[in-house]
């Protein structure tokens, strides 16, 4: 394929290999709402590429279409897998942009490889782009990505979106090398990022660090020698979900009746309280467990009228954090329903594993409660799931405030996590509200959600990109 007019650069490729029983592989789509978004976007460019990793390590792939998207493959060496993705990106950058809630580690050897791997990135980026392009750079593995760009290719437009929150100056300025990350993402022409409070704290980072002058959404970036000053602007997009996926499966006569089945082979509890995250130290699942455990042991819940359903997603399993973190949950799980299950069914329903969209949405179908109780999560997409799956406008949707999403669904209950009472009182409250009021709450979330679709943030970005770019873009073109 010749150079495209947009590019979209990801850590991982939107797609999946299976391997059928004869063992030969084919890829597939991966679900989520990013690829769908992607895909509209990338239908209506010219013509788009998707430059990303296809999840192995050491392996030549030649670029290859699927669907509508071209894709073109980053080989990543076993030491760059280890190095600059569970390394570098998951093990200091993600707990530190996550408030510190785990650890971070640092290692010298990672920062080495995490650059090297970011170059590789960003020179298959300006290949694949023809002149005058657009190329939209996501998230915390590849902030180094956008300045490589900027240096191999001064004629594009370039936008950067971080899909976990930015940390406030006080915790980034641990990062050892904190001045390259800013300068590798000052190349970008938009950096855009979840929250209000997340750009403001890049900009914040920028004042204090680099020293350039900055106003709450835009950045003075000095130019070196003869060159003149640019101005990098810094906004928030919310990211969110594809609502018509969500909007057909409920009315798919198939998942209605997997939604009872569901509940019938609970045994038909009164309520059902649902947790869905992956199995990650941010989602706040032991506090959870904690509060719910409590309020079994209180007596305050009886698990013959009520079951929990707790589905954890395999993640990240050879980090240490996250091995450590299964063990102490299974556990937990296990323990409580040793003391509290009835004969032939669980006070909680515990799955590790993944399922399909079909069956999410039975399963958000099926909950009286869905509890997101994050410690800090950048969005929290599973929040606006559920209420996009509440088509009979009942539920009531537990959220604590260090959710992204908690910025947009303020009908939602919103709680303190850290706080293990306040939890217990507003599950006992969700548990218990009237019909009226969880149908005022539902409706106000679901206008919210609906006007805001995961299309809307990708055009909203896209506009913001071309304004802010345009000049650059008018002149290659030309
Ligand atoms: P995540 O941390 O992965 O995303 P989240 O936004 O909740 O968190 O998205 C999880 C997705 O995985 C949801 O679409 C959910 O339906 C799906 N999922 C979870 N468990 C599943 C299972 N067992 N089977 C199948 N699907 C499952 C990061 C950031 C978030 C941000 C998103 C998007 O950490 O804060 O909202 O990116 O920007």
């Amino acid at each position: 394929m010749s150079r495209a007019s947009l590019v979209v650069v990801a850590n991982r490729l939107p797609v999946d290999r299976k391997t059928a029983p004869d063992g030969s592989t084919e890829w597939v789509t991966s679900p989520g709402g990013l690829v769908t978004a992607m895909e509209s976007v990338m239908r209506n460019a010219d013509s788009a590429a998707w430059v990303g990793w296809a999840g192995g390590a050491d392996e030549d792939i030649a670029p290859f279409d699927i669907d509508t998207m071209h894709l073109v493959p980053v080989t990543l060496t076993a030491e760059e897998v280890e190095k600059y993705y569970e390394g570098f990106s998951n093990d200091t950058l993600w707990p530190l942009y996550h408030d510190v809630i785990a650890d971070p580690n640092f290692h010298r050897t990672w920062w080495d490889v995490y650059v090297e791997a970011n170059r590789k990135f960003a020179k298959a980026a300006a290949a694949a782009t023809a002149e005058g392009g657009t190329i939209w750079v996501h998230d915390y593995q590849l902030q180094l990505v956008p300045e490589m760009i900027r240096s191999l290719r001064p004629d594009v437009t370039i936008g950067w979106f971080n899909h976990i929150p930015f940390p406030p100056f006080e915790l980034f300025a641990q990062l050892p090398k904190r001045d390259s990350v800013l300068r590798g993402l000052l190349g970008a022409d938009l950096l855009g990022f979840q929250r209000e409070r997340d750009a403001i704290n890049f900009t914040t980072c920028v004042r204090q660090i680099l020293g350039y002058r900055a106003s709450e959404h835009q950045i003075v970036v000095p130019g070196l020698g003869l060159e003149e000053d640019r101005t990098v602007e810094a906004r928030c997009f919310p990211i969110s979900i594809d609502v018509s996926v969500y909007d057909e499966l409920t009315k798919d006569p198939a998942v209605l009746a997997r939604a009872k089945e569901i509940r019938e082979q609970l045994g038909n509890p009164k309520k059902v309280v649902l947790g869905v995250d992956r199995l990650d130290y941010t989602k706040g699942i032991r506090h959870r467990l904690k509060a719910y455990g409590e309020l079994l042991n209180d007596g305050a819940i009886d698990p013959h009228d009520v079951t929990m359903i707790q589905v954890a997603t395999p993640s990240r399993e050879r980090v240490d954090a996250y091995k450590q973190l299964r063990d102490e949950i299974e556990l937990t799980v296990g323990r409580l329903n040793g003391d509290f299950a009835p004969i032939g069914r669980p006070a909680i329903s515990y799955m590790h594993r993944t399922f399909p969209r079909t069956d999410m949405t039975a399963l958000y179908m099926c909950a009286d409660v869905v509890l997101v109780t994050s410690l800090r999560d950048g969005m929290n997409l599973v929040a606006k799931e559920y209420i996009a799956s509440r088509i009979d406008e009942r539920g009531v949707l537990v959220l604590s405030e260090f959710t992204g999403a908690a910025d947009e669904l303020r009908a939602a209950t919103l709680v303190n996590p850290h706080d293990i009472d306040e939890l217990k009182s507003a599950i006992l409250h969700a548990l218990a509200m009237s019909e009226e009021e969880q149908q005022d709450n539902m409706r106000s979330l679901r206008r919210q959600v609906f006007d805001h679709d995961v299309q809307r943030w990708a055009s909203d970005f896209l506009e913001a990109l071309e304004r802010v770019g345009g000049d650059r873009g008018a002149e290659a073109r030309k």
